[in-house]
């Protein structure tokens, strides 16, 4: 856990990409890979061609999501509380 919030960490302190290739987008989509209940929330309102994949562009628009809504305090960082917070909030509602 304290490992991927720092990878959060990482993703938030890095401007937008430009290709799609950028190592951000990398982080993105491996945030999503780790965890289901975050890849199920990204494909139901990310996937916009769906096709059950999050390609690049989809994984940045999700993970760009998930940081605002899981940064409850708007430091623009989320801790593992607050990703852990934001979690439960997504497998509770959604
Ligand atoms: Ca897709
Ligand atoms: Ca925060």
């Amino acid at each position: 856990m304290v490992g991927l919030a720092a990878l959060v960490l990482l993703a938030a302190a890095q401007p937008l990409p430009t290709a799609a290739s950028a190592p951000v987008t990398e982080q993105a989509r491996r945030i999503f890979e780790k965890d289901w209940v975050l890849m199920n929330w990204a494909l139901k309102f990310y996937d916009t061609d769906r096709d059950i994949l999050l390609e690049p562009g989809e994984a940045e628009a999700a993970a760009q999501a998930f940081r605002t809504m899981a940064d409850a305090n708007h430091d623009g960082r989320v801790t593992t509380d607050e990703y852990r917070a934001a979690r439960e909030f997504i497998l509770a509602r959604y």
